[in-house]
């Protein structure tokens, strides 16, 4: 006997290997068991006497049921606000001339370092709440306001305690090479220092899942970055890259030939280096509240992605500097109206692709055996997810087969 079915849903299951939209299944039933899906597949499949098949039986009455959305690229944990940079960009003062006079990242280092642990949890939860509001079920936080051993691992120990107070899988991203920290001015000391002292500690407290750097001339150079992506490998820690986001550097490309899961941003990509993506299996994440906040021009190059085969995946970038954004389903109508990413792209974009980002196989899609995180939304068709802008048709959560209060 299943603890859980779900009957009557129209389910968008995000397979993409039977060549039908969204994977869609209509009149269809799902099947929970010991928090995996048990079963999917048309009503008419199962047995007649439906009630003896589970200990709880939910009518879902045409509903619209997909599986939980993954936020696979956020800075969720963090002081501060930057609405003051806000208003002077909006005067013409442009995102790299705030960072290079001290502020940008380097102030929100500074709030970082200044706020306890507490502090940091109650924003970041309040932030997080949003997410799960809108059906995330799977979060990626980085660090990367530290920019020392102590803070990054304090970010690090805040992320991953927000699983610990809500129903939600986090997983953590080290990105100690996010930005120079005011007490260097040696950006190769930094980078050794990244490579020799803070990653390795993070990663021996067992509180590092993956790695990131912020490949830019804000940022750190493509050499710089692949020291910091292959200490990593030698740690056996997989990696992602924040490259391409104001200029064309090379960081993908570099990021991907080391196999990385993702590499996000990409505006300015050139449309030549998708094929080295596809080649490495590597994610295109694109964030489009961050094209968007920023008043960017220049967009990815979602067609030549589209054509060599590159998955792409969608999440908000959540950060107070370039995307203080904790709507996913924003997210996902903004890559659509933005990067014309179709409505099927932006939803694969927040649940099979951004699994596959995080290096997760099982979730993002509903198929028997993978985690039961699902969502059920007042909604007929799946594109009435992306379509909306700030209404939030989420009427129950489903996390590891608990529906969550
Ligand atoms: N790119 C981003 O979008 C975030 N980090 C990065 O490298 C934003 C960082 C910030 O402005 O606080
Ligand atoms: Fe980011």
């Amino acid at each position: 006997m299943w603890d859980t079915l779900f009957i009557n849903a129209e389910v968008a299951t995000m397979r993409d290997d039977e060549g039908v939209p969204y994977g869609l299944i209509s009149d269809a039933a799902v099947a929970v068991e010991n928090g995996e899906i048990a079963w999917v597949g048309p009503v008419v499949d199962i047995a007649e006497n439906i009630a003896d098949l589970a200990r709880e039986i939910h009518d879902v009455e045409g509903d619209l049921l997909t599986p939980g959305l993954i936020d696979c690229h956020t800075h969720l944990v963090y002081a501060g606000e930057r609405s003051g940079e806000f208003e002077a960009r909006l005067l013409g003062e442009s995102y790299e001339s705030i960072a290079r006079d001290g502020g940008g990242i380097r102030a929100t280092v500074e709030a970082t370092r200044a706020a306890s642990a507490e502090d940091l949890f109650d924003a970041a939860v309040t932030r997080l709440d949003d997410l799960l509001s809108e059906g995330v079920t799977t979060v990626e936080v980085k660090s990367g306001y530290g920019l020392d051993s102590d803070t990054e691992m304090k970010m690090l120990h805040v992320a991953r305690a927000l699983e610990d107070e809500r129903y939600v899988r986090v997983r953590t991203t080290f990105l100690g090479a996010h930005a120079l920290p005011p007490e260097f001015d040696d950006a190769d000391a930094y980078i050794d220092h990244v490579c020799n002292d803070m990653l390795p500690a993070a990663h021996a407290a067992g509180l590092v899942d993956s790695v990131d750097g912020f490949c830019e001339t804000i940022g750190f150079s493509p050499a710089q970055i692949e020291k910091v992506l292959l200490k990593a490998k030698d740690l056996g820690l997989p990696v992602r890259l924040h490259a391409e986001q104001l200029s064309d550097q090379g960081g993908a490309k570099l990021a991907a030939q080391l196999g990385a899961l993702s590499v996000d941003h990409l505006e300015y990509l050139k449309p030549e280096d998708a094929a080295v993506l596809a080649e490495a299996g590597t994610v295109a994440t694109l964030l489009p509240g961050a094209f968007y906040y920023l008043r960017e021009t220049k967009l990815p190059p979602v067609q030549a992605l589209r054509d060599a085969g590159v998955d792409i995946a969608v999440a908000t970038d959540c950060n107070p500097g370039s995307s203080p954004m904790t709507s996913i389903l924003l997210a996902m109508n903004m890559a659509a109206t933005l990067f014309q990413l179709t409505a099927e792209e932006a939803l694969a974009g927040a649940t099979r692709n951004a699994a596959k980002a995080l290096g997760l196989d099982d979730t993002g899609e509903i198929r028997i055996g993978n985690r039961a995180d699902l969502c059920i939304w007042d909604a007929r068709r799946p594109s009435e997810l992306v379509a909306s802008i700030g209404q939030n048709p989420l009427l129950v959560r489903v996390f590891g087969g608990d529906i969550c209060p």
